[in-house]
């Protein structure tokens, strides 16, 4: 095979020919679909007329091909690996192909395949190739009228985008359905679901009064499992109304679960596919976690809609204009439905771990890319998150109202149509009159900016003069990173009177909460008429992804832990008084001194114990501890025995210290209420398993005797998993064992909670992991070709500090193969699970050369553009 080559978006062009209409027939057949298309094409006025015609076609069994009518001889237009180029073609004209796929074959899940018996596909970015012949670009929009054939009794269901307008029976057992969409779409927006599916139905009246039919299918199972993701599509729906003015637009609105999916849902026009995990949800099988992240993904595909599919991409390097405004939707949806500083601690909590470790690693990008060899490795947390960060920075920057004005007229003016980045930030600029020219380098500068802040008071001049320095690291592409306009979120607090101070900024009164405009690489704000000394509360809401670093000693940390107005900047207080005494641990460790607990972390924690606060749910974010990987992530150089050891070593003396307090917590918070997924029980159980994990943590009797109670008379799946896992990790065999064998078999049946059950045992910090990793490989209910086992197996260890990090190197070995054997089945999930191979860089020396020698076994072999791509940037 040909190296592959890069894609560079200045190269982008515009279609030489447009495509208005598409009307598809499948004639379904697990070996052997027939795909027939015509496309209505016309040459785009401003394209020369000796334009050839280009159409994407991969791995297609290609039948025939006629122009106008007439079958075209096999001279008359070339077919490769990419696709059918025909020279010469007339300004405007009918093109009909027929080509074969075989659905059954289909392991990578991208195009048309078979999941659990059942035919799905998944065209975004460029499946629809894996279909049939066409322009596969987003920028190409067109009507679509699909037939879909299928057997009657194995496919009584036949679905596609839009509304049906025709069906009927066929010989030989068959029947079709003919759907039509009258929205314009590109081709990844495509969809088709066929198989023996139930679906619960309900209805939906828009702002405007139209009526929607709303279907989610399932197999049949699973009927008593959609409740809330219905309940949660209608929220979204009326939310979107609210927030936006954004109506749905068709008469039925339907989502489709199926069991192999690469990822967690696709917003197809009218026919959302959703990863079964990321749909089903019942008390007894599905966390808390699990409910709400239903809740959050229902939401971010309803809201496409508008954010993707009436106003799309124009290539795919404007995915961020999608994902990441869709992203900020949906994080601004579940806030304002469930508890807003809850949601913020844990998106933040995931991107500075997760985001923040991939832009200081070899696959470094920025928010818009500008050159990929695979775009599916471009579905990454910095397009997604730190692109939802971006258009979070910018609607704090133009104000709310502005914002909305922005939006209302970006959906205005682009709707129908496929666009770019410049079109939105456009509008925010046009509608509040500021000059965003400096702020779109967050869109082209891979890194994460680092703000170094001091500030000084002034007693007899009552000023306070706050200096922030930015720099943003030099990342590979982009040798000379420019100052970005960052907005830094802030107030003060008087230290003797505990309250928010009134700001005086260049004179001017700007209330007890700012929003400071860094633009340089340096500059210093002068506050006046402060009146006591204060201490900054820096970056509220983190209102910039950026690291912040600022000289506070401990005793301003648990000062502000108690008297910050703002409470995600409480948490973040907790969480910077826990990295100090972690970072003391760390050295400690890697020093062979004896560990001392910080005495100051355990008085922080013990009034947060006996708080009457109602939000239940921060409190139980301040008292978990930073986990191993973010911790990890403010290190220089990573040391994993050391990290480990000095978590463990805080967690212990903290239980031994409070464990009075943990237990009250516990006792305190146990329920007899029926379950519910609301913001006041999900905090009460968050709190009370906190208290738990602290008392397990040092195996207290008592403790063990309240986790096994209720893992055994859990009244819900959240409660009965936490139990499970933290008998699951105890070094207790007795407690361990039975209890993991007992949960195994009870729920042998169910897969998403066999997931549940695959992670949990290899997450164990306990050293037989890796055994168990490879035992459970070899587990019925395992499979490689099933991308949720694959992440809740192998992509669960892979995340396991302390045992992929083995130092025999085992653990590397174990993930090498399993990315070179999944390559051969599915190259996105296999270049997906190589990530923590590829952060190499960031450990001891030993570790290091043992990580790249796998990575160069992986690279030696024949190999996907996706894993190639991945293996080659970690080592370049
Ligand atoms: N847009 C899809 C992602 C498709 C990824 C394809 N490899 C899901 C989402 O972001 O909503
Ligand atoms: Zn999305």
């Amino acid at each position: 095979m040909s190296e592959p080559q890069p894609v560079y978006s200045s190269d982008y062009q515009p279609p030489a020919y447009r495509v208005t209409h598409t009307e598809l027939t499948f004639d379904l057949d697990p070996a052997s679909t027939r795909v027939d298309a015509r496309l209505t094409v016309e040459r785009h006025p401003e394209a020369r007329p000796d334009a050839p015609l280009f159409l994407h076609g991969e791995q297609l069994e290609l039948q025939s091909v006629a122009l106008d009518g007439q079958t075209l001889a096999d001279d008359a237009y070339r077919h490769d690996e990419q696709g059918l180029t025909i020279a010469d073609v007339p300004a405007s004209f009918t093109l009909d192909t027929r080509v074969r796929v075989a659905p059954r074959d289909n392991t990578a899940l991208e195009g048309l395949y078979q999941s659990s018996g059942m035919y799905c596909t998944q065209c975004e970015a460029e499946g629809f190739r894996r279909i049939t012949f066409y322009p596969d670009r987003p920028d190409v929009m067109a009507v679509f009228r699909v037939t879909v054939i299928g057997d009657a009794e194995r496919e009584p269901v036949l679905l596609a985008n839009g509304n049906p307008v025709e069906r009927g029976e066929l010989d030989g057992g068959r029947h079709f359905v003919t759907w039509e969409d009258p929205h314009p779409k590109p081709s990844y927006l495509f969809a088709l679901v066929a198989g023996d599916l139930e679906c619960v139905e309900d209805r939906f009246t828009t702002m405007s009064g139209r009526d929607v039919t709303l279907q989610i299918w399932v197999e049949e199972d699973n009927l008593g499992k959609t409740d809330h993701a219905m309940a949660s599509l209608k929220r979204a729906m009326r939310w979107d109304e609210d927030t936006y003015g954004r109506e749905y637009d068709l008469d039925r609105f339907m989502i489709v679960a199926v069991n192999d999916f690469n990822m967690g849902a696709m917003e197809n026009k009218g026919l959302n596919i959703f990863n079964s995990a990321a749909v089903l949800t019942h008390p007894d099988t599905a966390t808390d976690a699990a409910f709400q992240q239903v809740e959050g993904i229902v939401a971010h595909e309803y809201f496409h809609n508008w954010s993707g599919n009436r106003v799309t991409c124009r290539d795919w390097f404007q995915l961020s204009l999608k994902e990441g405004f869709t992203v900020f939707r949906d994080q601004s949806f579940s806030a304002d439905i469930n508890s807003a500083p809850v949601k913020r601690i844990q998106d933040v909590g995931f991107f500075r771990t997760a985001q923040f470790a991939e832009d200081a690693g070899p696959t470094a990008h920025p928010v818009r890319p500008e050159s990929y060899l695979e775009i599916t490795n471009f579905y990454t947390l910095t397009v997604y998150e730190k692109g939802a960060e971006v258009v979070r920075m910018l609607k704090n920057l133009v104000g709310e109202d502005a914002f909305r004005r922005g939006s209302d007229l970006y959906f205005a003016r682009f709707d129908g149509q496929a666009v770019t980045i410049e079109d939105f930030v456009g509008c925010m600029a046009e509608v509040s009159g500021q000059n965003l020219d400096q702020f779109m380098r967050w869109y082209q500068q891979a890194g994460t900016p680092e703000i170094d802040a001091h500030g000084e008071y002034d007693y007899v001049n009552g000023e306070y003069r706050l200096t922030l320095r930015q720099r943003t690291p030099v990342t590979a592409g982009q040798q000379a990173p420019e100052p970005l306009h960052v907005p830094v979120r802030m107030g003060l607090i008087g230290t003797r009177s505990g309250h928010d101070l009134t700001l005086t900024l260049d004179g001017e009164k700007c209330g007890r909460d700012t929003v400071l405009h860094l633009r340089d690489d340096e500059q210093t704000f002068v506050f006046t008429d402060v009146s006591e000394a204060p201490t900054p509360s820096l970056l509220r809401h983190f209102s910039a992804p950026v690291k912040l670093n600022f000289p506070y000693s401990r005793e301003d940390l648990a000062f502000l832990l108690t008297h910050d107005s703002d409470g995600f900047n409480r948490w973040e207080a907790s969480q910077r008084l826990a990295m100090l005494a972690l970072n003391d641990l760390i050295a400690a460790h890697r020093n062979g001194v004896e560990k001392v607990m910080d005495n100051r972390l355990v008085e922080a924690y013990r009034p947060l114990l006996t708080s009457r606060s109602d939000d239940k749910a921060v409190l139980a974010e301040m008292l978990r501890l930073p986990s191993e990987a973010c911790i990890a992530e403010s290190q220089p150089l990573v040391d994993v025995d050391a990290i480990h050891a000095a978590r463990e070593f805080v967690r212990q003396s903290l239980a031994l210290a409070l464990r009075d307090d943990f237990m009250a917590v516990y006792e305190a918070n146990r329920s007899d209420a029926e379950y519910a997924p609301t913001p006041a029980q999900i905090g009460q159980r968050s709190l009370k398993n906190v208290a738990l994990g602290y008392l397990m943590a040092i195996e207290d009797e008592a403790g063990i005797e309240h986790c096994r109670a209720q893992f055994k008379a859990g009244q819900n799946m959240t409660d009965v998993r936490q139990a499970l896992t933290l008998l699951a990790h105890s070094s207790r065999d007795d407690l361990s064992e039975p209890a993991i064998r007992a949960f195994g078999e009870q729920w042998a049946d169910d897969p998403l909670v066999m997931d549940q059950w695959f992670s949990l045992q290899v997450s164990s910090p306990q050293e037989d992991v890796l055994e168990r990793v490879k035992q459970l490989m070899t587990h019925p209910a395992f499979s490689l070709k099933n991308p949720n086992k694959v992440r809740a197996l192998l992509g669960t260890f892979a995340h396991n500090r302390v045992n992929f990090h083995r130092l025999d190197g085992a653990g590397y070995a174990l993930l090498a193969d399993a990315v070179i054997e999944l390559d051969g089945l599915n190259p996105e999930i296999a270049a997906g699970l190589m990530t923590p191979l590829t952060r190499w860089r960031r450990f001891d020396d030993t570790r290091q050369a043992l990580m790249q020698a796998e990575l160069e076994r992986i690279k030696d072999r024949p190999l996907s553009t996706n894993v190639f791509e991945m293996a080659d940037k970690a080592l370049g």
